[in-house]
């Protein structure tokens, strides 16, 4: 290379959307947050960009696109790479189980231009974790001569930009087994722009990765591991002010446990230090489980870091559905303490509620819905089908047993009846999972929540519009909140190639009317809450109460349904009364010289 010509290695990243049941892309004007895993990846090599680790006369230039705000233009990217001679790469980040296939859909076109391709993600870490051989998902790709990455990129990403640049990526790049650690390591990154295509001011981090616990179900501890790997308070400082400068001031830290997280203290002293001594008023929503609140001072300290909102995988409220999971930590005796102590610190809270578990029938769902309105101070509550994520041992175990799942890997997105169920048709698992949205949702439901929200603190017009998102997603937008978004957009080609691509003359009219009934729809929705936020916000000065916001009291695990309703919620009662009396005479037991 001649002396001072510069050349450009052009990455371009996509985090991958999936499609809808009719085989559209799901995208939106607006989606609702931007993603970690884009960020993660962008600010590593954003990093390798700086140190020019491809030598000093070589520039990288990235583009970040997230497809569930962002049209992804094939025929653009290809002609900038070729314009380019193809040097650089598209890197498909964070791709989960259900974006699989659109990930191959959409590598496909650039391997038959010879671009280089990568996949990294949930899906390709969690079926690598899980099983030694390559199965027959990840081959496809193989045969495409798509490279994986598994494991997380923090510490390997300049050996595979130098890969990529000299023309030798390998096929695999596994570190599943290698996890690195994490204070001090680059932190997520995301330009302005790229987060203004969300909702509102919110962007995400991970202050941590890893979970101690062990639930059947979960992919997490398989991918990232049950050991607490965390970021330093410095490296949060800095998360929070390069955002803050960037006018961004509220953060969804995705750790799935962060009440594990075992710098937990020491990052929230920081954010409090930030926040009282500089005035920064950053806010948080965090995903803890449900013995946070006996953490000592977590939840005060939450308060004052400015966490506004938790979410807690409650998952069910029977002892043998958690045991049957190996949820053993959550324990139906400590939710109500539990609820009690964020309503008490004005901290609103979601919980995700799974359905489908071994002994759930319609029936008893429905009356277990019923129990948690009446008797525990919950504020959004979000159902989710059981589902065998690849990368969690549920799948490992019903693959090995030869169950049949369904094999459309778009649909593992945590909304579809996937496996056989007990007590359940496929049709009737599907029916309760529409219904249940509806039985928590009633009006007269919501009016209780904002209610008792009002009574602690809570600002109701925001969780006012929080519900009328989480309510009606699924009914209008056929989409579980966490996938929605602000007015959908559908392009009638961006269908799954297995489906035809509709005649003009149907595809617009339709979509010109399901625009017109959404939008119909929705306003009647937000008329309605709005009508219930106005009478309760009119109410002045009452102090509302009710069998749920009723402190716990020795003697409700006699009275209270959620103690009372099966066998194997009295059993946890006595079970947690024994210990609780043996712990007790431990500490009254003089310590044996
Ligand atoms: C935050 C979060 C969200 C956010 C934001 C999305 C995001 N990815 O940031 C929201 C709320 C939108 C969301 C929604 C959903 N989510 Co989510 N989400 C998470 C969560 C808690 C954290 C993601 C994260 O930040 N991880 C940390 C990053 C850094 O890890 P990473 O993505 O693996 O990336 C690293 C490596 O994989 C690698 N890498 C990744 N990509 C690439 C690319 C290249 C080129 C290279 C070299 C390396 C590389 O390097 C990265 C840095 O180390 C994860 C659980 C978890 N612990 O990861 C679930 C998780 C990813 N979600 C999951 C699911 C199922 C969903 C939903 C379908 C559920 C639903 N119905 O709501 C929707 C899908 C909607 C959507 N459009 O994404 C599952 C996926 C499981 C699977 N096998 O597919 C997970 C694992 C949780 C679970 N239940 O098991 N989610
Ligand atoms: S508590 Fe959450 S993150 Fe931890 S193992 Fe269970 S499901 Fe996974």
């Amino acid at each position: 290379m001649g002396v001072g010509i510069r050349k450009r290695f052009l990455v371009v990243l996509v985090k991958p959307s999936h499609y809808d049941d009719d085989g559209y892309v799901i995208r939106w004007y607006r989606s609702p947050m931007p993603a970690n895993s884009l960020a993660s990846v962008y600010g590593l090599i954003d990093d390798c960009a700086r140190r020019k680790i491809l030598g000093p006369d070589i520039d990288v230039d990235i583009v970040a696109i997230d497809e569930t705000n962002t049209r992804i233009r094939l025929d653009q990217i290809i002609a900038d790479m070729q314009t380019n001679a193809n040097f650089g790469f598209v890197g498909l980040v964070g791709v989960q189980s259900n974006q699989y296939p659109r990930s191959l859909h959409i590598a496909k076109p650039l391997r038959a231009a010879g671009i280089p391709v990568i996949i990294g993600g949930f899906h390709v870490s969690g079926m690598l974790a899980m099983f030694p051989k390559v199965m027959a998902d990840l081959q496809e790709a193989l045969d495409m001569g798509v490279t994986l990455f598994a494991g997380e990129a923090e510490g390997r990403i300049d050996e595979v930009l130098r890969d990529a640049a000299a023309g030798t990526l390998r096929p695999v790049y596994n570190y599943i087994d290698d996890l690195p650690t994490l204070a001090g390591a680059v932190t997520p990154f995301l330009p302005g722009n790229a987060v203004r295509k969300t909702i509102g001011n919110v962007t995400t981090f991970d202050a941590g990765r890893g979970c101690p616990f062990q639930c059947s179900f979960c992919t997490i501890i398989n991918v990232q591991g049950r050991k607490s790997r965390r970021r330093s308070p410095d490296d949060i400082e800095r998360i929070l002010r390069t955002n803050f400068a960037q006018g961004i001031d509220r953060f969804f830290i995705t750790d799935d446990n962060f009440a594990r997280n075992k710098d937990w203290e020491p990052i929230f002293d920081r954010i409090i230090k930030l926040r009282e001594e500089e005035g920064m008023d950053v806010r948080f929503l965090i995903q803890v489980d449900t013995l946070c609140h006996k953490i000592p001072n977590f939840v005060a300290k939450a308060k004052r870091a400015g966490v506004t909102r938790i979410f807690i995988g409650l998952e069910n409220i029977n002892p043998d559905n958690l045991l049957a999971a190996k949820k053993r930590q959550n324990k139906i005796t400590e939710y109500r303490n539990m609820l009690l102590a964020w309503k008490a610190a004005g901290i609103w809270t979601y919980a995700g509620y799974i359905l489908g578990f071994p002994n759930d029938t319609p029936k008893s769902v429905r009356r277990d819905i019923e129990i948690i309105k009446k008797e525990m101070p919950l504020d959004v509550l979000e159902f989710f089908f059981l589902t065998p994520l690849p990368g969690s041992e549920d799948h490992k175990a019903l693959c090995t047993k030869g169950v049949a799942i369904d094999p459309d890997l778009n649909k593992y997105d945590l909304e579809h009846a996937l496996m056989p169920h007990p007590n359940m048709s496929k049709a009737e698992w599907e029916k309760l999972y529409r219904d249940c949205w509806e039985i928590y949702y009633t009006s007269e439901h919501i009016e209780t929540i904002l209610r008792r929200a009002k009574t602690c603190g809570i600002n109701i017009l925001r969780l006012a519009q929080i519900i009328l998102w989480f309510a009606q997603s699924l009914a209008i937008e056929k989409v579980h909140p966490l996938q929605g978004g602000f007015v959908r957009l559908k392009s009638r080609h961006e269908r799954r190639p297995e489906l035809p691509i509709e005649p003009m003359w149907s595809f617009y009219p339709t979509l010109g009317w399901e625009f017109v009934v959404k939008h119909t729809r929705v306003a009647t929705a937000a008329w309605r809450i709005f009508c219930i936020y106005r009478r309760v916000a009119a109410a002045k000065d009452f102090q509302y109460i009710d069998l749920a916001m009723t402190p716990v009291t020795e003697g409700e695990t006699e009275t209270l349904e959620l103690f009372t309703h099966n066998k194997s919620a009295r059993e946890a009662v006595d079970h947690a009364y024994k210990i609780k009396a043996l712990t007790a005479s431990v500490r009254s037991t003089p310590a044996v010289a």
